[in-house]
């Protein structure tokens, strides 16, 4: 469940923090299951469904993994996430998808500013993604930084970015002040909540320690496709 507060802050900010989202035995498991998946499900997954990072071994991103997976599908209806999510999408929670950010020790990469909506494309952007710490999120192994208040801009020009696994960037980042930028620094089993209109980026892992994220992605059943949003979409991938 999320509290009134935590629905307030979300609304103003368009991001919260929820700390001990999952127990430690869950974050454990949640572990496990990931290495499982990486080992067993990876070498069989199509190309789309999964990203490596520059060196060719690593993994930078899994997609889609409720396709390919009990353990996450089911992961992705748990009740106490459903609840959560309700309120802050506007209605019954619809899974888009189930995916990691794994931000590899000194070689995972980064991602530039963007808006999810941006690949999401729908239309009211009744769209959030939880994304839960699998590992500590530092200052130093590429935390998230979100730009407050920036859900409320609508969606701003995006430009191919050249980097595999974000290929969408913002053309251009709205002016903001140090004080306007939040770094999402987490336990493991912490979780962050962003709207798909907040602008946030993150820095490559030039640590000795994963950063591992692991995101759930929900939209409001009443939300559509935004033709307008899709054909922007459409004209990056081919540029
Ligand atoms: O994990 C990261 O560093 C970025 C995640 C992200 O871009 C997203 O959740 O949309």
């Amino acid at each position: 469940m999320v509290s009134a507060s935590q629905i307030a802050d979300y609304e103003k900010e368009g991001f919260i923090r929820i700390r001990k989202f999952l127990s430690a035995a869950e974050v454990a498991q949640l572990k496990s299951e990931i290495a499982r998946y990486s080992h067993q499900v990876l070498p069989k997954l199509p190309e789309g469904d999964r990203v490596m990072e520059a060196d060719g071994k690593s993994v930078r991103n899994l997609w889609r993994m409720e396709h390919h997976d009990k353990f996450f599908d089911e992961f992705s209806r748990r009740e106490s996430i459903l609840s959560t999510v309700g309120p802050l999408v506007h209605g019954k929670p619809v899974l888009l998808g189930v995916e990691t950010f794994n931000k590899p020790a000194k070689i995972g990469s980064g991602v530039p500013a963007h808006q999810d909506n941006a690949y999401f494309c729908q239309t009211p952007p009744d769209v959030l993604t939880v994304w839960i710490a699998v590992d500590a999120v530092t200052l130093e192994n590429g935390p998230i930084y979100y730009v407050k208040g920036t859900h409320k801009l609508g969606m701003l020009p995006h430009k191919p970015s050249g980097v595999s696994g974000n290929s969408m960037g913002l053309a251009q980042m709205p002016p903001a002040e140090e004080s306007d930028k939040f770094c999402g620094t987490l336990d493991p089993g912490d979780a962050l909540i962003h709207h798909c209109q907040t602008i946030h980026y993150s820095a490559p892992n030039k640590s000795d320690f994963p950063r591992c994220g692991f995101l759930l992605v929900y939209r409001g059943e009443h939300t559509n496709n935004d033709p307008q949003i899709k054909a922007a979409y459409l004209q990056g991938q081919k540029k």
